[in-house]
């Protein structure tokens, strides 16, 4: 190994360098993890206050705030925000932190891989947050980018573009460093199917990821050429087909959904246990049962797309192959109940949190069995159904999952405990907030209002102010959060190693826990 200049002037065994560079060169999986948290935090308030300008808007009928056009900017840039920037790199926070720990590595396989992985997001949301003030201002046609209306737009669609490559190439980056850890580096004895659930639902999750981000890399790419460079590939006129981008796209987008909760999965199936004091019931299910999820996430994507002219056999096949999703997925429900089942059950913020992912998730679901259902979905389709029913999926599955995980390792990763007493709170508020936000939607979308659209008839109108009051209430709650995990930082009651009574979950899931790798910090290999 050649030794470079740096390494002369620093220490030999260890490499620490101070103030900004700690963490512009960082490669220990700990900082790059609490670098991705405060990012993906950062994302989740700016995507929140884009949330409230819609809500706003929509308090009453009636233009007051906005103009149209840029409430398709808030609607579009809030989901790309929450999806690409909030809902992603908190799970890829929490595996970095996680992770190693849990399979007894000394750090992630390619420390300076994950260095350039979490420096590529900073530049990219800039980009996109950027577009907002472009000539024409960012894109407005939805998260979902369908031509025509994306070819059309002005510059702001070409940052955003550019920007969904480099998250692109990070989430890549990030799953291909996963992948080469959990593969290759664990610790002796620490068998696959001993894993910790989480390393399992990442590990799969990340197959998910290499597998998804080129389709939509692939997807804009062709609408950059499309732009510029003359293809056709979207345009009717010239022989391509606007509906083939819907496909591409979906390919990409149904696996994406399960990029976003089943990482989340993984964190409720340790909390259980450790909360109930009993081992996870069916272990080897849920892995197959998530493995299965993964598999069916790949062959559903029309099910976004019943209204585009399909054949019939289109249509049932995606009908029935979105069902089936169900069958594995109630596995997974069950189990977590059948956990619970006649354990000794305690209610700390984490538990509270585990409960409600399942609660809520388990809402999404039965609303996302119901839009399967090609005739009923002619009726659904691009109404406010939709917006309720994946909220409660990725609001109600994917962010409370990364409350959990937050308030359930937080005492690891400062050595405090928080305020129990305001976690608990901060779960109330959270959860009341977002069925008063979300529930009412359903009923507004059952009724017909379409989604996407800045106004709407008289009779929507209660349903509206419920829903907007329930997005304030949710937002300003998120600052108690931020209180409670700044205290903790500061101090407080000292964490001990086994935090939570000893009932760790990763011991509860192991016929024979390896000692020490849990959470113990592990000598830094240099
Ligand atoms: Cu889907």
């Amino acid at each position: 190994m050649t030794a470079t200049t740096a390494d002369h002037h620093d220490d030999h065994h260890d490499h620490h360098p101070s103030g900004i560079g700690r963490w512009l060169f960082s490669t220990n999986h700990k900082d790059i993890g609490t670098m991705y948290l405060w990012f993906s935090f950062c994302m989740f308030i700016i995507g929140g206050l884009m949330a409230l300008i819609v809500r706003a808007e929509l308090f009453m009928p009636g233009l007051q705030l906005v103009t149209p056009h840029f409430f398709n900017q808030m609607t579009t840039n809030h989901a790309l925000i929450m999806i690409f920037g909030a809902a992603m790199p908190v799970f890829v926070g929490l595996a970095n932190w996680q992770i190693p720990m849990m399979i007894g590595a000394p750090d992630m396989a390619l420390p300076r891989l994950n260095n350039w992985s979490f420096w590529l997001l900073p530049p990219a949301f800039t980009l996109l947050i950027g577009s907002l003030f472009s000539p024409g201002g960012a894109p407005a046609g939805g998260w979902t980018m369908y031509p025509p209306l994306s070819i059309q737009t002005g510059m702001g669609m070409d940052m955003a573009i550019l920007a969904m490559h480099m998250m692109g190439i990070s989430s890549i980056m990030g799953s291909i460093n996963i992948i080469a850890t959990i593969l290759n580096m664990r610790a002796p004895g620490m068998h696959l199917m001993k894993m910790p659930m989480f390393v399992w639902t990442w590990l799969i999750t990340a197959f998910l990821l290499v597998t998804s981000i080129p389709v939509l890399a692939g997807a804009i790419t062709m609408l950059l050429t499309d732009r510029h460079f003359g293809t056709q590939f979207f345009d009717a006129a010239g022989g391509g087909d606007p509906v083939m981008f819907q496909h591409i796209f979906w390919f990409f987008g149904h696996p994406e959904v399960y990029i976003l909760i089943l990482p989340a999965f993984g964190v409720i199936s340790q909390v259980i246990p450790t909360f109930s004091r009993k081992p996870l019931f069916g272990y080897s299910s849920m892995v197959f049962a998530v493995a299965a999820i993964a598999f069916l996430s790949f062959i559903v994507w029309a099910h976004h797309m019943y209204t585009v002219g399909m054949p019939l056999a289109g249509e049932l096949f995606f009908m029935y192959s979105t069902m089936l999703i169900s069958i594995p997925t109630g596995v997974k429900i069950f189990n977590w109940v059948a956990t619970m089942w006649r354990g000794s059950m305690t209610f700390e913020t984490p538990m509270l949190y585990a409960i409600g992912t399942v609660f809520l998730f388990s809402i999404g679901g039965f609303s996302g069995l119901m839009l399967a259902i090609t005739p009923s979905d002619f009726q659904y389709h691009d109404t406010y159904f939709v917006v309720a029913h994946f909220h409660y999926v990725i609001f109600g599955g994917t962010i409370t999952g990364a409350f959990c995980a937050v308030y359930y390792w937080l005492p690891k990763w400062t050595g405090h405990m928080y305020d129990e007493k305001l976690g608990k709170i901060h779960f109330w508020l959270t959860v009341i907030g977002m069925n008063i936000t979300f529930f009412p939607q359903h009923f507004l979308g059952l009724a017909g209002m379409p989604r996407r659209i800045p106004d709407y008839s008289l009779q929507f109108t209660e349903f509206n102010m419920m829903s907007t009051g329930g997005a304030l209430l949710l937002g300003l709650s998120q600052i108690l959060f931020l209180y409670i995990v700044m205290k903790a930082i500061k101090g407080g009651e000292k964490a001990t190693d086994q935090v939570w009574d000893g009932a760790e979950g990763l011991e509860w899931t192991l016929p024979s826990p390896p000692p020490a790798h849990t959470f113990t910090t592990p000598p830094l290999v240099k």
